[in-house]
């Protein structure tokens, strides 16, 4: 690892699970480029973590090729020792039938989840292995890339895409010192169900009634705890349930 604080480079880190991981790595030390399209949100997070950490921002949509390129290529000489990479920028769009979805929609879940994270990826990969023992790609998949469920479609594909690339990605890279660690969560309470329903806040609110989620901070914690094992230490899946979440029992459909 590199000498100074290590850095950390966060996808979508202006809400939710990566909004939260640049507050608990700067709580921990590390130096942070906070990457997200939201700009205003971007500037405030830096006003607020430069007091602890370094700080870099670069406003950034995964799914333009151009702009990954831009941002990488631009990362200030204190940030070029990217230590741990967060692919964490996803969504989910729509949560009605296949037949009745919009093909935009499909599209966008994968520019941005397959897309975007494979760019952003293959452009630091030459940095994280610069960085030596220890890197770590963490990617955020999710417990739908196995657990089938109606209107999960084109979602839950992405994320079983994201499970076998983190393994398939960690064959190539291991023999360099970097650890590739598909994390995967279940039920979390962000941003990310009234994305998926379009701005939905009631539909948003009634998804987590009732329930107790987990919370970004939980999930968090989990990447610190990946990110600062010792070098010889790769988990390579890490899933996490709120207690409250179940699977569903195959359904018969019968006359
Ligand atoms: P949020 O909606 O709260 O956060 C999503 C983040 O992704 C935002 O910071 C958003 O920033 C960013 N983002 C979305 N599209 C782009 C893009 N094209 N380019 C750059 N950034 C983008 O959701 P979560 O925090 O819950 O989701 C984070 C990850 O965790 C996702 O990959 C999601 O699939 C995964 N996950 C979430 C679960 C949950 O239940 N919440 C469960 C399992 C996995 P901005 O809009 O500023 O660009
Ligand atoms: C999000 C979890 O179960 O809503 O990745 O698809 S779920």
């Amino acid at each position: 690892m590199h000498e100074a604080a290590p850095v950390v480079f966060i996808t979508g880190a202006t809400s939710g699970i990566g909004l939260a991981c640049a507050h608990r790595f700067a709580q921990a030390g590390w130096a942070l480029v906070l990457t997200g399209r939201r700009q205003a949100r971007l500037e405030d997070l830096r006003t607020t973590l430069e007091k602890q950490v370094p700080v870099h921002t670069a406003q950034l949509d995964v799914s333009d090729p151009q702009d990954v390129a831009k941002v990488v290529a631009a990362l200030p000489e204190r940030f070029q020792h990217v230590h741990t990479l967060i692919n964490n920028a996803g969504l989910a769009l729509g949560k009605g039938p296949a037949q009745n979805a919009e093909l935009d929609d499909w599209f966008r879940m994968i520019d941005t989840n397959v897309k975007g994270l494979v760019t952003v990826t293959r452009h630091l990969l030459p940095k994280l292995i610069d960085s030596g023992p220890g890197s770590t790609v963490i990617n955020l998949g999710s417990i739908a890339a196995h657990t089938p469920y109606p209107g999960g479609h084109i979602y839950g594909a992405t994320k079983a895409f994201v499970k076998q690339f983190s393994y398939n990605l960690r064959c190539d890279v291991s023999p360099h010192g970097v650890r590739v660690t598909d994390l995967a969560p279940g039920m979390t309470a962000s941003e990310f169900t009234l994305v998926r329903m379009k701005g939905d806040q009631q539909v948003a609110d009634s998804y987590y009634e009732g329930a107790e989620p987990l919370q970004p901070e939980d999930i968090a914690e989990q990447a610190l705890h990946v990110a600062s094992l010792p070098p010889h230490v790769n988990i390579t899946c890490l899933e996490v349930m709120p207690l409250c979440q179940q699977w569903s029992a195959p359904t018969i459909l019968r006359d």
